[in-house]
């Protein structure tokens, strides 16, 4: 056990706020401030603060478990539970081909483990059946990033630049619960004379800060971004020059927004005209502006062309790849950036590279050892593999997810879960989809393990392992280890498959050489010593993929001993100068990239691209049977699925269950007073939670947190209607009645 503080990352969302673990007296550590992380400086919310609470073993799954003969979950061994399930997806490779069995991941896990999970799907299962849910996270953002840019980076600046911009408009973004530690960038936006424009059908605490607050009716952020580049274009705030050297596609863009009257948008979207001219003024005045997306305009059916329109506006007044200018996508997962970058998507190759591609294949082909024909082709998307559960997939390895409460059409989801002929979950607790499975699997999370993460700024990360885990568990990597050597052992795939983090990285490094998202010239040495290092950060030349002497002994190496295991932290600590291993070879080591675009972006003419998009309905509109919009998102003390932090005292104390937000007008005519249980119904189902009444939301909407299975779980009212081009399913606009429930 360390005797002093470990410093690491927060297990939970995309800001990877930086923390000190100390050791306590009874074995388990206590969070303690760690001021040198620029991004949250030492700050905290409740859930990063109270995140040993789910290292304790009262609240873990300690055990592997199986179904029994009798549909019971019993503890079993390891090799009981690894054989089942090498044994059930053996089966179903055998009897349905490989692409029957299925594979789910996670943006809350680490690089090494989302990489290995891309890798172990298609080189032992074979199988193109992989996606995550990052595909429920910002993958609208990202298909309109690489649209537009030609690179999906959530940030393309750290957020440090956002105190020196003049102007900031966050579109659905409700960053005072979810990221609360980022709220100061914004504080110190406005203290030096900036201004923040708040878009959000609710007044949420983050509106509140907002020098204006737009409230459009849900769905309709496209509408209303296309309104504002009109009166940009009627106003003429356009930078022509700009738009001349740095952009493509813009009379397209243009014609299809001066179809969008003020008057129209106001129609469509509630927001007043003066409003709209108020936004473009704020924007336009000062010298830098920034858009910061979040889930609001994302998770919709038209998510990327929403995204796209907003980077339409951006572009047209040259706010982008310019110094403290640019559109963000602010990533939600802990790994949510990293996650979508190495392989678990199912369109995806390491380094951000795409299956489809010849080259990409081949290079990666290369580093796995096997034929690059062999690796399946693209496979289908997140809700899209959910709903083929039980059908064409008839088996599913999960690991870091709990779709069973966070998938939309969630009764629907389950259903198709329980129909599958065999179900694995890797979790670290028994989460409602891990009650479901055939063999649950106790893993190593966080705290117990290093490895590397990727947060919203593009900043590779190292978390580093501060606690022994609780006896019976083991890693994600030495599951999937385990796995192929099992169902690959005799083409020796298990030896692609190593158990130490660091090994898995340097292979990540080799893989993402060259790729878009280019890690070869990160090491887990070069991350402790710089707090973390912003992708692309190639090798330097002569030096790709690391030599054993460039590698560090990695913290859980063969040492044995725990002892052992903290001189190989503090190697890592007090390492040599990375520069060093290069200097020998004199070439210098690339800085990582902060700021992304400065002089060109990352499309073949370096060119921005404009994406004409005009303005269309939510799949689903009110009408007389289901009057009013549910829109659904998340509250500050209970993280995704709840899974992690319904286990903590505190959190469930500040955040006890599911509500129902909604307008004292609404409430009026349902007769609900405060407290009082409401049906919401939906064309999936009907959930029941407590009314909290508020003038904060808009009359026409009512609006339900995700983070509860049971009753009261909104997922079982939400639609799953597809954006065509990220397969971005519909959780932020739906049509819905509210009934008043007889006590
Ligand atoms: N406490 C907490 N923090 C988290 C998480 C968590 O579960 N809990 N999850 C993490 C993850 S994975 C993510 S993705 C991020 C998400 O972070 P956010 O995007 O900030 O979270 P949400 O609450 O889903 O949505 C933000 C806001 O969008 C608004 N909204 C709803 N519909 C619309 C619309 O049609 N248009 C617009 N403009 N706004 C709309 C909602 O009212 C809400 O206030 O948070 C991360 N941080
Ligand atoms: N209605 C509605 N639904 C939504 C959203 C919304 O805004 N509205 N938002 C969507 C978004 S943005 C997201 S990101 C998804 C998230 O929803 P989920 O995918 O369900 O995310 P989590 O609840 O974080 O699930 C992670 C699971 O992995 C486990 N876990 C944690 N660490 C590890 C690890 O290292 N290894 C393994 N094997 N398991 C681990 C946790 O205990 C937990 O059970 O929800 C989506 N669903
Ligand atoms: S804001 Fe996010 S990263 Fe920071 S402590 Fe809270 S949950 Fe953790
Ligand atoms: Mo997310």
């Amino acid at each position: 056990m360390p005797n002093s503080a470990t410093p690491t990352h927060c297990p939970y969302c995309a800001l990877q706020c930086g923390m000190n673990l100390t050791p306590l007296q009874d074995g388990g550590v206590a969070v303690v401030e760690r001021p040198d992380f620029p991004v949250n400086k030492g700050a905290l919310c409740g859930k990063g603060r109270t995140a040993p609470a789910v290292l304790s073993s009262s609240v873990r799954l300690t055990s592997p478990l199986v179904r029994s003969p009798a549909g019971t979950l019993v503890p079993a061994t390891w090799d009981e539970a690894l054989d089942r399930i090498a044994e059930g997806l053996a089966r179903t490779r055998t009897e349905h081909g490989p692409d029957a069995c299925g594979v789910f991941g996670g943006g809350g896990l680490t690089n090494e483990k989302a990489y290995n999970l891309g890798k172990f799907a298609r080189i032992v299962l074979g199988t193109s059946q992989i996606d995550y849910n990052g595909r429920f996270c910002m993958s609208s953002a990202a298909a309109a990033g690489m649209k537009a840019f030609g690179l999906d980076r959530g940030l393309p600046f750290p957020l440090e630049d956002i105190p020196r911009t003049g102007c900031v408009i966050l579109v659905g973004s409700n960053l005072a619960e979810t990221m609360p530690p980022s709220l100061r960038f914004f504080n110190e936006l406005r203290e030096n004379g900036g201004t923040l424009i708040v878009i959000d059908p609710r007044r949420t605490k983050t509106a509140e800060q907002a020098d204006l607050h737009l409230a459009p009716r849900p769905g309709t952020d496209l509408a209303l971004a296309l309104g504002l580049l009109h009166l940009v274009v009627a106003e003429g705030r356009v930078d022509e020059e700009y738009v001349q050297e740095r952009t493509a596609g813009w009379e397209d863009a243009r014609a299809a927004a001066m179809a969008h009257w003020p008057e129209y948008v106001e129609r469509i979207t509630g927001v007043s005209v003066p409003q709209l001219r108020e936004a473009v003024r704020m924007f336009c005045e000062p010298e830098h502006a920034m858009v910061l997306t979040a889930r609001g305009p994302e998770q919709q059916s038209k998510g990327t062309d929403t995204v796209g329109a907003w980077i339409n506006l951006c572009l047209a007044t040259g706010r982008a790849g310019r110094p403290l200018s640019g559109y963000g996508c602010l990533t939600g997962q802990g790994n949510g950036q990293g996650g979508r970058e190495h392989g678990q998507k199912a369109d995806q190759l390491p380094g951000y590279r795409k299956l489809d591609d010849p080259a990409a294949r081949r290079h990666v082909a290369e580093v796995w050892g096997v034929d690059p024909d062999s690796l399946p082709g693209p496979g289908r998307s997140a809700y899209e593999l959910l709903d083929a559960l039980g059908t064409d997939i008839r088996s599913l390895l999960l690991m870091g997810s709990n779709p069973v409460v966070s998938a939309p059409r969630a009764a629907h989801v389950e259903e198709r879960i329980k129909s599958l002929d065999f179900l694995a979950v890797c979790d670290v607790v028994l989460s409602e989809t891990a009650a479901l499975a055939d063999v649950v699997l106790p893993v190593t999370q966080w705290a117990e393990e290093s490895g590397t993460t990727t947060n919203l700024e593009g900043r590779v990360l190292l978390r580093r392992r501060a606690v022994t885990p609780p006896e019976g568990v083991r890693s994600d990597l030495e599951v999937m280890h385990e796995l192929a050597a099992r169902l690959g052992g005799e083409r020796g795939l298990e030896k692609g498959f190593p158990t130490d983090p660091e090994e898995v990285f340097e292979e990540l490094r080799r893989a993402s050489a060259g790729g878009a998202a280019d890690y070869s010239g990160i090491t887990y040495r070069r991350l402790a010593e710089e707090n973390g290092v912003f992708w692309p950060c190639p090798a330097a030349p002569g030096t790709t993929g690391a030599t054993a002497a460039d590698a560090v002994e990695g913290p859980e190496g063969s040492a044995g001993t725990e002892d052992c295991e903290d001189a190989s932290l503090d190697a890592i600590a007090v390492a040599d100068d990375p520069a060093q291993d290069d200097e020998a070879t004199g070439t210098a080591v690339h800085p990582g990239t902060p700021r992304l675009f400065l002089d060109r972006f990352a499309t073949p003419d370096g060119r921005a691209r404009f994406v004409p998009v005009t303005h269309r309905a939510a799949a689903e509109e009110p009408d007389d049977e289901y009057p009013v919009l549910l829109t659904t998102g998340r509250v500050v003390a209970q993280y995704q699925s709840g899974a992690q932090t319904r286990r903590v005292d505190e959190l469930n104390a500040a955040a006890p269950g599911p509500f129902v937000e909604l307008h004292p007008r609404l409430a009026a005519r349902l007769g609900a007073a405060e407290g009082d249980p409401v049906a919401v119904v939906s064309r999936r189902g009907r959930a029941v939670a407590p009314a909290r009444i508020t003038t904060g939301i808009r009359p026409d909407t009512v609006f339900m947190p995700f983070h509860w299975p049971g009753e009261g779980r909104a997922n079982t009212l939400t639609n799953p209607a597809l954006d065509p081009t990220s397969r971005m399913p519909e959780f932020k606009a739906c049509a819905v009645r509210v009934e008043a429930v007889q006590q």
